[in-house]
């Protein structure tokens, strides 16, 4: 029979070894049970909100985030984001290479053809509004935007610089 004395030293000197074993089993219980127990960590999908229907001006926002068009009063437009065939428009000012103007000063174009319009601002802010149509860009000075688009209604459209339209800086799409 092992003195007691002698059976605590032997339960002492094995100590570290058996709580560190404990503790090894602990551990991988834990992952084992933290792993298992993920999928149940997922969001229940009753938490989740569900989308409003957006407002014109958040389709809007969203448009131009998006380099899109989108037409909110017509059905005679339609956007699309497949890149079409390359079109560069000028929004000119008196900074620039002459008076407030869009350059070419007609514009036309061809029914349900895709355009890819380049709007090329020279040193003022433009907007490239289209009556109508649900069309309105607004491109910074000195920058350029892209944005494509398709008539599907022929045509004449009024295009307008908001801020400078009284200063004669109007022109014309002729969709055919
Ligand atoms: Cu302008």
């Amino acid at each position: 029979m092992i003195p007691l004395l002698q059976a605590n030293k032997i339960l002492f000197k094995y100590m570290p070894i058996l709580l560190i074993s404990i503790l090894v089993i602990f551990i991988s219980i834990l992952g084992c049970t933290s792993k298992s127990t993920l999928p149940k960590q997922q969001v229940s999908t009753s938490t989740i909100p569900i989308p409003q229907k957006a407002s014109a001006k958040t389709l809007q926002k969203t448009a131009e985030v998006l380099s899109v068009s989108i037409d909110l009063n017509s059905k005679s437009t339609q956007s699309l984001e497949t890149k079409g065939e390359k079109y560069d428009i000028e929004l000119m000012d008196p900074g620039g290479t002459g008076q407030y103007q869009f350059s070419p000063a007609q514009i036309n174009l061809s029914v349900e053809k895709i355009y890819s319009f380049q709007l090329i601002s020279e040193t003022e802010a433009h907007s490239f509004t289209i009556e109508k149509s649900g069309i309105d860009q607004w491109v910074e000075a000195s920058k350029t935007i892209e944005f494509n688009y398709a008539f599907s209604t022929p045509g004449k459209y009024q295009l307008i610089c908001i801020p400078h339209q009284a200063l004669g800086m109007v022109a014309e799409i002729i969709v055919q």
